[in-house]
């Protein structure tokens, strides 16, 4: 017993200083903007908050579809049915590069998508509001798109490879989208009375769900100061709502629509827009599954799920067999 205690000392002291040193180097090569790759050494909570980032991320742009996908039956011309139908297209290819992403972190798809399924993981509270009128995917395109980008771009130089590369694709599609929803929102703001007032209705419900998208403020944001000095992040919640109003206000005022928010006004020393209150508890209800379409959301995800049970199937059934003709050959 002593002597193995005298032998495990020296062994866990050094176990402590080789660790210590690891820490020390990956983040040197993190502070020299090297990327870090599958295979190499990372702490565990830097994996563990990547899968958790990553993997939230893939459930928003898959549960993302819904809202919209909502509309492709009704959408008021075949331009804007092709155009919202490559959107969501594009929406379900992103949750697949995020969760192939997630995947080399260590994590198989099967968990990562049962987390979603079960309620156990989270993914972004915008997709727990409904879509209620066709206006809603001019508004979706413009500011939830919108939003996203801001958030996004600064993820294309994260330091994790897998996702940092992910996100270069994602960005240049997500662009795409964002112009689709405004040039839908600015034929709507020409248009009509009934039109302009579906534009305007549109903005008032979707502006305040936007600004929550980025997150708590940052005195609340439980993973910020890690991910930043991880460079996962580069950019705090509260900076990117601000770079996004400030991005918005202009855009809004071109269409003559009106932003739900009295307070709203430029200062000229600083050259923001400042913003009213949010309201963080009804952003708090939203994540704890209480929003207005939570609960529809992941029943129409497990549907989903169930009817694709044998498709999963066959492509495994086929994958089998190719493998048995290649070992035979
Ligand atoms: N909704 O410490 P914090 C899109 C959670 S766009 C729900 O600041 P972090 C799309 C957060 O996860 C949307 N939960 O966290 C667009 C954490 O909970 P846990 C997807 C939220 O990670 C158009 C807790 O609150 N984009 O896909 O440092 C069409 C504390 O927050 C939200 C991304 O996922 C929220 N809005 O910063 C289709 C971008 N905000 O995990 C699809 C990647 C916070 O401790 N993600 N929470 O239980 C990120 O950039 C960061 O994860 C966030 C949060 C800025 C969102």
């Amino acid at each position: 017993m002593y002597t193995q205690a005298l032998n495990n000392a020296p062994e866990t002291g050094e176990r402590q200083v080789e660790d210590a040193a690891r820490m020390e180097s990956f983040q040197a090569r993190i502070d020299a903007e090297e990327r870090i790759e599958p295979n190499d050494w990372m702490p565990a909570a830097y994996r563990k908050t990547l899968t958790r980032q990553i993997s939230q991320h893939a459930h928003s742009e898959i549960v993302g579809m819904l809202p919209e996908g909502n509309w492709i039956t009704r959408a008021p011309s075949l331009r804007r049915k092709a155009a919202l139908l490559a959107k969501v297209q594009d929406e379900c290819g992103h949750g697949l590069y995020l969760y192939a992403a997630a995947e080399t972190l260590g994590t198989s798809r099967e968990e990562l998508v049962d987390q979603l399924l079960t309620g156990k993981a989270k993914y972004s509270s915008i997709f727990n509001y409904p879509t209620l009128t066709w206006a809603d995917m001019g508004a979706i395109g413009w500011l939830v798109d919108g939003a996203a980008i801001m958030n996004q771009i600064p993820l294309c130089r994260c330091s994790y490879g897998p996702y940092s590369r992910a996100m270069i694709r994602v960005c240049k599609e997500e662009s795409f989208h964002q112009r689709q929803g405004y040039e839908n929102m600015v034929t709507l703001s020409k248009g009509n009375e009934a039109q302009k007032e579906m534009a305007q209705d549109a903005l008032n419900r979707w502006w305040w769900p936007c600004l929550m998208m980025f997150g708590p403020p940052d005195a609340a944001s439980q993973h910020s100061d890690q991910s930043t000095r991880w460079k996962i992040k580069r950019f705090s919640n509260d900076e990117l709502r601000q770079k996004f109003v400030d991005a918005t206000v202009p855009q809004a005022q071109y269409l003559g629509l009106t932003l739900p928010d009295p307070d709203l006004k430029f200062n000229e020393e600083t050259g923001h827009w400042e913003y009213g209150v949010i309201d963080w508890e009804e952003f708090k209800q939203v994540i704890a599954g209480n929003g207005p379409c939570n609960r529809d959301r992941l029943a129409a995800r497990n549907k989903a799920h169930a009817e694709g049970a044998w498709v999963r199937e066959a492509a495994l059934a086929f994958a089998e067999k190719r493998r048995a003709r290649k070992a035979a050959a």
